[in-house]
C-alpha cells in the first residue's frame, strides 16, 4: 500500500496543501514520538504525520490518502497498549490532537460535545465546571483522548457503575473510509432511526472511520467519596468480597485488585511507603461515591467480608489519591522493567480466583525467565496480565495465556482492543460468521482499505 518515489511526493504535496506545512511532519526527529507506542514494544515508521485542524481538513486528508492508496493510522494520545495506533507498516499517521475543543456543557441534557483530540482530563474539567462528571476515567486521563477512547471503547476504573465508553457515547462525528462525513451530535437519548453508528464506530479501532468528535453523556457528580484499601490473605476471598460488595453497595464506583509483588514494585519504583506494617498477598481498593457520606455503608460492607486483614480508609482527596497511587502506578512501574507484554483479559468471575493463581504458572511454563504482574478491575472480571522479561516479538506467553483465557470462556481483550498485538488470536473469541460480518462492514465503510488496515483482523481486511 505504501507508495514510493514520485507518487509519495505528490501525495505529500497535496497533504501539505490541506493542513499547511507546519502540520505535515516529515522530519525524522519530530516523527519519532508518533512512531512508537507508550510501552516501547511496538515501533514502526511513517512517511508523514498529518495534523488536521478540523473535520473538514480530516476529510480532505482521508480523501488524498484514498486517491493515492496510502494507508492511514489514526492516532490520538498514543496511549493505546495493543499497537493499534502506531504505523507498523509504514502508514501515514493521522493525528487528531489539534481537534481538541470541548464545547459548552448542556446542563439540562447533561451532555457535552468534545473534539477527538480533547483529553479525558479536559472532559472531566468541563463536566466538573458544570457540576457534573464524565464517567470514563483511567490512569492515562491526561493524555488519552476522546477519539482514542471511542476508537478502542476504553473501559477504565468505573465500568462497574457506569459501563464503558460505548455507554457514554450518544452521538458521533466521523470521516468514513469512503471519504463521507457523518455527523449525528444532536444528543437525543431516544432516537430509533436505524443503525446506531456511534456503537458501530466505538471499538472499531479506526478501521471504519476517523472519529472527529463525540457527544458524551455526563453523570451526577457525587462529592462524598471514600476509598478503602483492604488486604486479604487469599484471592478467592478477595473476589468473593467484591462480589458481595457489588450487590450490597449501590454507590460502588471501583473495585481494583493487585498483588503483593506489584505493590512492592510500585513502592520501590517511586519511593512510596507501603500502606500497612505488614504485607498481604492480595489487595483490593474500593471506591464509593454518593450524595450523602457513604463511609458507614462502606465500613459495614468491609466488616462483613471474611478473611479481611488490614484496612486503610481515606475520605479526603489527598489521602484517596495516595491510596490510588498504589494501583494506578502499576503501569508506570512495570514499564521501568522494559516493554511488557500486556494481556488485558476478562474471565468469568467464578473462575477469576483460580485464574490469578494459575496464570503465573502458565507464563513460567511458556517462558521460564518471564515475570508475571497481575492487577485490574476485579469488579468486572477484567485483569491486566503484564509479563516482563520476554522479547517484544516472542509471542509464546501471549499464546499460552490467551488460549487459556478463551478456554475459560473469557475475552482476550477486555478494554484495550485487539490492535496488532492480538489479531492472531481473534478467532478464539469470534466465529467465522462474526468475522465475515465484521469484514463486510469494513468493506462497506472503507472499500479502499485505507483505514488502519493492519489492526483487528487476523489478515488485512481490505
Ligand atoms: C489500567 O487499568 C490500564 O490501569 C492499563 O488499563 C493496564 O498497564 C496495563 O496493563
Ligand atoms: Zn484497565
Amino acid at each position: 500500500m505504501v507508495r514510493a518515489g514520485t507518487a509519495m511526493t505528490a501525495a505529500l504535496r497535496e497533504l501539505t496543501h490541506v493542513v499547511g506545512p507546519h502540520h505535515l511532519i516529515t522530519d525524522a526527529d519530530e516523527r519519532s514520538s508518533y512512531e512508537i507506542d507508550w510501552t516501547g514494544r511496538f515501533h514502526g515508521h511513517t512517511p508523514a504525520v498529518v495534523r488536521p485542524a478540523d473535520a473538514a481538513e480530516t476529510a480532505a486528508v482521508v480523501d488524498v490518502c484514498r486517491r493515492h492508496g496510502l494507508a492511514i493510522v489514526p492516532q490520538g494520545g498514543n496511549t493505546g497498549l495493543v499497537g493499534g495506533s502506531v504505523p507498523l507498516a509504514g502508514e501515514v499517521v493521522l493525528s487528531l490532537r489539534r481537534i481538541d475543543e470541548v464545547g459548552p456543557v448542556d446542563r439540562s441534557a447533561r451532555q457535552v460535545t468534545a473534539g477527538a483530540g480533547a483529553t479525558i482530563a479536559a472532559v472531566h474539567r468541563a463536566a466538573q465546571g458544570a457540576g457534573l462528571r464524565y464517567a470514563v476515567d483511567l490512569a492515562a486521563r491526561d493524555t488519552a483522548t476522546v477519539g482514542g477512547t471511542v476508537g478502542t471503547n476504553a473501559g477504565g476504573l468505573n465500568v462497574i457503575r457506569y459501563g464503558g465508553t460505548r455507554e457514554q457515547v450518544i452521538g458521533i462525528a466521523a470521516v468514513l473510509g469512503t471519504g463521507a462525513r457523518i455527523e449525528h451530535l444532536q444528543g437525543l437519548v431516544k432516537d430509533n432511526t436505524g443503525y446506531h453508528l456511534p456503537s458501530v464506530l466505538c471499538g472499531s479501532e479506526g478501521t471504519l472511520g476517523v472519529v472527529t468528535a463525540a457527544r458524551l453523556q455526563l453523570v451526577t457528580r457525587h462529592d462524598e467519596r471514600v476509598v478503602a484499601l483492604v488486604g486479604f490473605h487469599n484471592v478467592a476471598h478477595a473476589v468473593e468480597a467484591v462480589a458481595t460488595w457489588r450487590s450490597a453497595l449501590d454507590c460502588l464506583e471501583a473495585a481494583e485488585l493487585f498483588l503483593d509483588g506489584g505493590l512492592r514494585l510500585v513502592c520501590d519504583s517511586f519511593g512510596l511507603a507501603p500502606p500497612f506494617d505488614r504485607a498481604w498477598p492480595v489487595y483490593v481498593l474500593v471506591e464509593v461515591a454518593a450524595v450523602h457520606d457513604p463511609t458507614d455503608d462502606l465500613a459495614g460492607a468491609v466488616a462483613s467480608a471474611s478473611d479481611v486483614g488490614d484496612v486503610a480508609v481515606a475520605g479526603d482527596a489527598a489521602r484517596r489519591e495516595a491510596l490510588w497511587r498504589y494501583r494506578e502506578d502499576h503501569t508506570l512501574a512495570i514499564n521501568t522493567l522494559g516493554p511488557p507484554h500486556k494481556l488485558d483479559v476478562t474471565v468469568p468471575l467464578v473462575v477469576l480466583g483460580e485464574f490469578v493463581v494459575d496464570v503465573p504458572r502458565i507464563v513460567a511454563a511458556a517462558v521460564p525467565e518471564a515475570r508475571t504482574w497481575l492487577f485490574g478491575h476485579v469488579g468486572d472480571g477484567n485483569l491486566h496480565v503484564n509479563v516482563t522479561g520476554v522479547a517484544p516479538d516472542d509471542e509464546r506467553v501471549d499464546d499460552a495465556v490467551l488460549t487459556h483465557v478463551a478456554s475459560l470462556g473469557g475475552s482476550i481483550s477486555a478494554e484495550h482492543g485487539i490492535g496488532t498485538a492480538k489479531r492472531r488470536w481473534l478467532h478464539l473469541n469470534r466465529s467465522e460468521a462474526e468475522l465475515a460480518s465484521m469484514r463486510a462492514i469494513k468493506r462497506a465503510l472503507d472499500p479502499g482499505g485505507v483505514l488502519n488496515p493492519n489492526v483487528l483482523f487476523p489478515t488485512p481486511a481490505g
